[in-house]
């Protein structure tokens, strides 16, 4: 079995966040075959580069063809005509200045930082109203209904994720075949993207089970019985921990077994969407010490010390996750990041 987890943005990109790793630790552990991918820094990485913004310019020429000086053209596109080469030239240097040493110069840093603000504001521009910046995400649109959140997922003209997914991350599932897509949704602002690529997934017919899960869609568990039609895109959602579901879920879908065994799991049975029993399956049983870790309590080294290209000296964050369900989760520790396809923006 091979599971490609997806952590979709919008999402801070200055701190990776642990349900991948978490999970991948769990699966590889019990010895499937994981990727990790975290498409919410790789959004920002191929924004905000030189070619992007390009595109963002020339998108904004084909909607105003007549320039900026003729009336109605609004103010901020005028402002992207202005500022949009500079910034097209300057974005990548400040990209670099972010991960390197020279994030802790005050004044490099904060230039950098201007530079990068507005770049995601013109970017942003030709899907207006949406807007992404570094911390947050506003869709334009309200993603809170099923209905507007399906109708957008295939709207390339005001969702800025329908053409970066469809050439990047769609490409690579296809190249990898993994059996299942496991996209991670812990808030909110993360749902137009997870349905996209949800939609994208389904709409290339690429023959993977696509499940979902987090925070978010464990605080969906009771409207998600009553949206059918995103069991048209998802095949599944694990409410609550995921660890023992997900490993659950890719033995029964090796062995072709019954759905409804599946502890945590949202799915849809034919024609009704069937939620299954999630009262013993809060946390995980063990065994999700990463390989080459073993010993470790998980105090000694920070999983932060070993995350590619962090500027040094920055500071890691430990954190449990009871919260939400109660009961803490113990004998897991983060996959180390070191090697991993997860990087520091
Ligand atoms: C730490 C934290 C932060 C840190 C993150 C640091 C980092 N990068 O890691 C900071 C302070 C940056 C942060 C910011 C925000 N946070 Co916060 N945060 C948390 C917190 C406390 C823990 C998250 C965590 O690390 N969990 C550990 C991982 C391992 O657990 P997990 O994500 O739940 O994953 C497990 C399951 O959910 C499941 N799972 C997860 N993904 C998947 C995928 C699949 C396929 C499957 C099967 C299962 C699965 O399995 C995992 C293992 O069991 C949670 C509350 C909580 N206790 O969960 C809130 C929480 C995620 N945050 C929340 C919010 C709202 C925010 C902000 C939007 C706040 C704000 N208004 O600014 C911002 C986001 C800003 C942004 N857009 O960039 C909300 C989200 C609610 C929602 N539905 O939208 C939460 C749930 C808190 C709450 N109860 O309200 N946050």
């Amino acid at each position: 079995m091979k599971v490609m987890l997806i952590f979709t943005p919008q999402w801070t990109p200055a701190m990776p966040h642990l349900a991948l790793p978490t999970l991948t630790a769990f699966l590889r552990g019990h010895g499937v075959e994981v990727i990790q991918r975290d498409l919410n820094l790789e959004t920002y990485d191929a924004i905000l580069t030189r070619a992007y913004l390009q595109q963002s310019m020339d998108r904004l020429r084909a909607r105003y063809p007549r320039g900026p000086r003729r009336g109605g053209v609004p103010e901020r596109v005028q402002w992207a005509w202005a500022e949009g080469p500079r910034l097209a030239a300057q974005v990548e240097g400040a990209k670099a200045t972010f991960r390197s040493p020279a994030f802790y110069d005050g004044e490099r840093s904060l230039a950098a930082f201007l530079v990068i603000a507005q770049a995601l504001e013109l970017a942003s521009l030709p899907f207006h109203p949406a807007q992404l910046e570094l911390t947050s995400f506003e869709a334009g649109l309200p993603v809170d209904s099923s209905r507007h959140l399906l109708a957008a997922a295939a709207d390339g003209t005001r969702n800025l994720f329908v053409e970066l997914f469809r050439r990047g991350i769609l490409t690579d599932i296809a190249r990898e075949r993994p059996d299942i897509v496991g996209i991670s949704i812990p808030t909110r602002g993360q749902m137009l993207a997870a349905v996209t690529l949800a939609h994208l997934i389904k709409e290339a017919k690429l023959p993977c089970h696509v499940t979902a899960g987090g925070p978010h869609v464990t605080m969906l568990r009771e409207q998600l019985p009553r949206t059918p039609a995103l069991f048209d895109l998802f095949d599944s959602a694990v409410i609550f921990a995921g660890e023992e579901p997900l490993l659950r879920l890719a033995e029964t879908l090796d062995a072709r077994g019954d759905l409804g065994s599946v502890p945590n799991l949202v799915w849809r049975d034919v024609d009704r969407v069937r939620v299954n029993d999630s009262s013993g399956h809060v946390g995980p049983s063990g065994g999700g010490r990463p390989r080459g870790n073993e010993g470790s309590r998980g105090d000694e080294k920070p999983p932060g010390d070993e995350i590619a290209g962090l500027p040094s000296g920055a500071p890691s964050m430990g954190l449990d996750r009871g919260a939400k369900t109660g009961r803490v989760a113990a004998g897991v520790q983060p996959a180390p990041l070191g090697n991993s396809d997860i990087s520091w923006f």
